[in-house]
């Protein structure tokens, strides 16, 4: 194992360790790709709204599914009906992935495909589109996301255990490594514990943890390092605190290049980091919208400096609801004048030999070293993540960082300083018709299924349940039901016969945000609050924690859950994934006095009002309904209408709403 002691050399970008660049001449050689992720809506609409930004000058694709697809649903499926065409594009069958590419060359054209649960229909899908372009395999270029680990740890958008899941990772690693070699067959993503609130070092440890459980998976499949771990890419979050963010890109390539060493590889390639980065959607805030501009180009800049090949610079508009075509044009153009009007094209790897930035490089490299240690030390991350312990880390890091926002600790301008001039016009949104996607979604598979041979179909997907069962790789398998056009869901279902559906079971990280905010005078007064109410109802005020439909973001939930608890509410935090009805049941069941609804995917407007009617009929109309998440301005009024008690906007701190309820409810 590699260790913190070793001399700590700059090096030169191009050759191992690769702390200063993957690439010898870096952007100098070749600009980063301007690579926006993006998908609403029907393929169809999806696809007009890429082609108009490629000719606009972004360089390369990255898809956005929807929910459903996400979780191995077709979109007729009775338990996906709020979310579909919501958070992105919904593909059901290859006839919506040819409608996606349609006119885009896809031997030219690199895609990103942010796809984990459902990653072997997604990339049949792909690949019979290609094939149906006349495009070989050979030719495809681009990324598959399959990083199932994080999304146990964070993300929550599995479909099967973690075993099976991992066996899924690794025949994908070997389809494309067979067929595909200028495919990269993974994005390790620690974008992804960046926002659910983990701080530099423990996204890059964990990542890189991650990582390296990818690299064994792939071996005890049988593949050879040389063969697969060049084309494996990574993914980061980066968030406003500019010095930090360029040392954790440097640091990663560096622990990476150091951890692969072991393996022993023959190629250098197998120690190259290659990443695409993301601005920090969580540092967005809904007041004061416009100040995001700035906040993504400083974060874009960090990005840069730091030596990202690919990346995507967030739109304004974002925390309050999908990016407008304005907004969306605005992010682009960001990237676009940081390449042709700034000079940060013109060196490679500027930071260095800064004394700072060399030093927080080796810190950040060190503690994420230990983080990488201690999962190892559990066995590797498929063994940690039983244990659930890199998941309360970062739980207890996202409670801190809460607790110093509302303390003033952590300045957010709109948020907690800054604050005079928040009464600014809310911006223009998109919002999709989700009951006109739906209507569309339903008449396309009806079509599917009235035109294509039923008995390709059912030999298809009875050779797949075979081979989920007997080792086969299962992407093989795939590519040859969707090209008999088996639809989304039935090859999603017919692995989940063989495998089962997961689900998720995690306690309440306690005493975090309590113990930070301890002699604060607004979370006292909650406190005493909650004491009132407790004398005058005879309990303790209770509360179930939902979140609805497919919408698996879990973040705000379960910080509001553990922060009202440390308050002295009886929380109950629902499993994920509740339909409507299921959420009004078990808050009677539970005899709440509120249900808080956390809604991110902007499903809300179909399944908030349809919570409130099951309530209704069940007998639980005295349960006060809240909500919290990204709900756009425009559709507060018609949520009150429906019945909803009130609704807590972004940044809202988390005692301000706990008085809130308390207050209305004492006498
Ligand atoms: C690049 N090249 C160079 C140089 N720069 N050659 C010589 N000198 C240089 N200076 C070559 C490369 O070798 C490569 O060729 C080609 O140019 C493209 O460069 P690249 O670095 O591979 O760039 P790109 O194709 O953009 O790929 C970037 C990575 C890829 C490797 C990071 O994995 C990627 O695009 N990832 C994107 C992931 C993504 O979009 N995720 C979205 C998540 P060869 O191919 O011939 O080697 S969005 C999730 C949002 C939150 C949520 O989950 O909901």
């Amino acid at each position: 194992m590699s260790n913190e002691n070793s001399k700590w050399e700059i090096g030169q970008a191009g050759l191992p360790p690769f702390t200063r660049g993957p690439y010898a001449s870096m952007y100098v050689g070749r600009p980063w790709t301007i690579r926006q992720y993006a998908g609403f809506s029907t393929a169809e609409e999806s696809n007009a709204f890429y082609r108009a930004n490629l000719k606009a000058g972004q360089k390369g694709l990255s898809v956005a599914f929807d929910l459903p697809t996400h979780r191995g649903y077709d979109s007729d499926h009775n338990l996906v009906s709020g979310d579909v065409g919501k958070a992105g594009v919904a593909i059901d069958s290859v006839e919506d992935m040819k409608v996606l590419f349609d006119a885009i060359p896809l031997d030219k054209m690199s895609v990103s495909m942010t796809m984990n649960g459902a990653v072997i229909p997604v990339m049949a899908f792909y690949i019979v589109a290609a094939e149906e372009q006349g495009v070989s395999l050979d030719k495809l270029t681009g990324t598959i996301q399959n990083d199932i680990l994080k999304e146990f740890l964070v993300r929550n958008t599995y479909i099967y255990p973690p075993e099976p899941s991992m066996r899924i990772v690794s025949d994908i690693m070997a389809y494309t490594g067979k067929y595909m070699p200028r495919f990269n067959s993974i994005s390790v993503s620690g974008y992804h514990m960046h926002e659910a609130g983990a701080p530099a070092a423990l996204e890059v440890g964990y990542t890189i943890a991650d990582g390296v459980e990818y690299v064994r998976a792939g071996l005890r499949a049988g593949l050879e390092v040389d063969d697969f771990v060049p084309r494996m890419s990574f993914f980061w979050g980066i968030g406003t605190s500019f010095y930090v963010e360029i040392a954790k890109l440097r640091a990663a390539r560096k622990l990476w290049s150091d951890q692969m060493a072991d393996f022993q590889p023959a190629k250098s390639t197998s120690q190259r980091l290659r990443a695409h980065s993301q601005t920090s959607g969580w540092s967005l805030t809904a007041q004061q919208p416009i100040n995001n501009l700035t906040r993504t180009t400083m974060e874009a800049m960090a990005a840069l400096f730091g030596g990202t090949q690919s990346l995507h610079t967030n739109s304004y508009d974002e925390a309050l609801a999908l990016p407008s075509d304005h907004s969306a044009k605005l992010a682009r153009d960001t990237q676009l004048y940081l390449r042709d009007r700034s000079a940060v094209t013109q060196a490679i790897d500027p930071w260095a030999g800064s004394e700072y930035i060399e030093n927080l490089t080796k810190k950040i490299y060190c503690e994420a070293l230990s983080y990488v240690k201690d999962i190892e030390s559990m066995g590797g991350m498929t063994e940690a993540i039983k244990s659930g312990v890199p998941k309360q880390k970062i739980e207890e890091a996202a409670a801190k960082r809460q607790a110093d926002i509302e303390l003033g600790h952590f300045e957010m301008v709109g948020v907690n300083v800054l604050t005079q001039s928040n009464k600014t016009k809310a911006p223009e949104v998109r919002l999709i018709d989700n009951q006109k996607v739906l209507g569309d979604q339903q008449r396309k598979l009806d079509t599917v299924k009235k035109q294509r041979n039923k008995k390709q179909v059912s030999d298809a997907l009875t050779a797949l349940r075979k081979g989920a069962k007997n080792g086969n790789n299962l992407l093989e398998l795939a590519v040859e039901a969707a090209r008999s056009r088996a639809t989304l869901g039935e090859i999603s279902y017919t692995l989940e016969e063989v495998f089962g559906r997961y689900q998720a079971r995690s306690g309440l990280i306690q005493h975090i945000y309590g113990s930070q905010m301890s002699s604060n005078d607004q979370y006292k007064l909650a406190q005493q609050k909650c004491a009132a109410f407790e004398e005058q109802e005879g309990r303790r005020p209770r509360i179930l924690i939902a979140k609805l439909g497919q919408d698996g973001h879990d973040r705000g939930a379960r910080m509001i859950a553990s922060s009202f608890a440390d308050i002295g509410f009886d929380v109950d935090i629902g499993p994920l994934f509740l339909t409507p009805e299921d959420a009004a049941r078990q808050a009677i069941e539970n005899d709440v006095h509120f249900l808080g609804v956390s809604s991110l995917a902007g499903a809300h407007d179909t399944l908030v009002p349809e919570t409130i009617k099951s309530l209704n009929r069940l007998g639980g109309d005295d349960i006060k309904v809240v909500v919290g998440g990204v709900i756009p301005e425009q559709d507060y009024e018609s949520l009150y209408q429906a019945g909803v008690y009130y609704i807590f906007g972004p940044g809202t701190p988390v005692t301000t709403s706990a008085l809130h309820l308390l207050e209305e409810y004492i006498k």
